[in-house]
């Protein structure tokens, strides 16, 4: 059994697909409980390709690969699940802001959330303060996770975080920003909880807002 998980975990991390899923699939053969799939397989080759990453000793496509094989062993797993086996960690509401059309770092950074255990849900582009702010509502949501490619995009995030306040959702969520033209001063600038330059260290400093 360790050894399908063995394998599995460095499918996931080396981004083979089609081998995490044949294993992921013999490993349910053998009756291995899905959610020690998830988390002592799973989620450690993801772990691994993030922190490689996070070294400078893997790039964005291993990231893309390894996201996309964790992808597809989770779809195997995820109805076998059931509700006492619940391994959200938290759940996170992302998006593109408003005007902006860039979405696969921001895609990244979900498939990194997905794979590490927490819920996400993907609000897409050009998404608006009332679309996020209803589905905060809506899915109760933990975490806010805000995206920009553009320098002309990026002020949004401020008049998002001023309409949380107003509608007295702000001390309800963390608000994570990120995006290639951010830093750390632009989000205490606009009074968000983090700012993350990659989707590891998104996923880190999420865990470490909900711990705090
Ligand atoms: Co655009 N574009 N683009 N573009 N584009 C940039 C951003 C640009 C820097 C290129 C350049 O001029 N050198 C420039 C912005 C300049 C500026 O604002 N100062 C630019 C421009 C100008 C434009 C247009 C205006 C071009 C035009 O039409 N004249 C236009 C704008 C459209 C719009 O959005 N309204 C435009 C359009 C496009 C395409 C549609 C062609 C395409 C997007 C396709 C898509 O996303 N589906 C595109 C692309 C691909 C790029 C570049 C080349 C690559 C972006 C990318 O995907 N990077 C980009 C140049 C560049 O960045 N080198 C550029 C890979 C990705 C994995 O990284 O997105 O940074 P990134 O995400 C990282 C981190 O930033 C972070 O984690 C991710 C993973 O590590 N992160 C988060 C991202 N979001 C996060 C959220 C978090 C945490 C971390 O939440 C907590």
């Amino acid at each position: 059994m360790t050894e399908f998980l063995d394998i599995i975990q460095n499918a996931v991390e080396t981004g083979k697909l089609k081998t995490a899923v044949e294993y992921v699939n013999k490993a349910l053969e053998q009756k291995v409980d899905p959610q020690i799939i998830i988390s002592d397989a799973l989620i450690k080759g993801m772990e691994a390709i993030g922190q490689r990453f996070q070294n400078g000793n893997a790039f964005v496509p291993d990231l893309l690969i390894s996201a996309r094989a964790m992808k597809a062993s989770l779809e195997i797993l995820k109805p076998l699940l059931n509700e006492n086996n619940n391994i959200t960690i938290g759940k996170v509401v992302i998006g593109t802001v408003k005007g902006d059309l860039h979405d696969i770092g921001k895609n990244l950074v979900a498939s990194m959330f997905e794979g590490c255990g927490f819920e996400v849900i993907n609000l897409g582009i050009d998404v608006s303060s009332e679309q996020f702010i209803s589905a905060i509502k809506e899915h109760n949501a933990d975490i806010l996770c805000l995206s920009a490619l553009l320098t002309t995009t990026m002020n949004y995030m401020a008049e998002i975080i001023k309409t949380l306040e107003e509608v007295g959702l702000r001390d309800k969520v963390k608000v994570m920003v990120g995006g290639a033209p951010l830093n750390n001063n632009f989000a205490n600038q606009i009074n968000a909880d983090a700012y993350a330059s990659n989707a590891n260290a998104a996923v880190e400093k999420a865990k470490e807002l909900l711990s705090a």
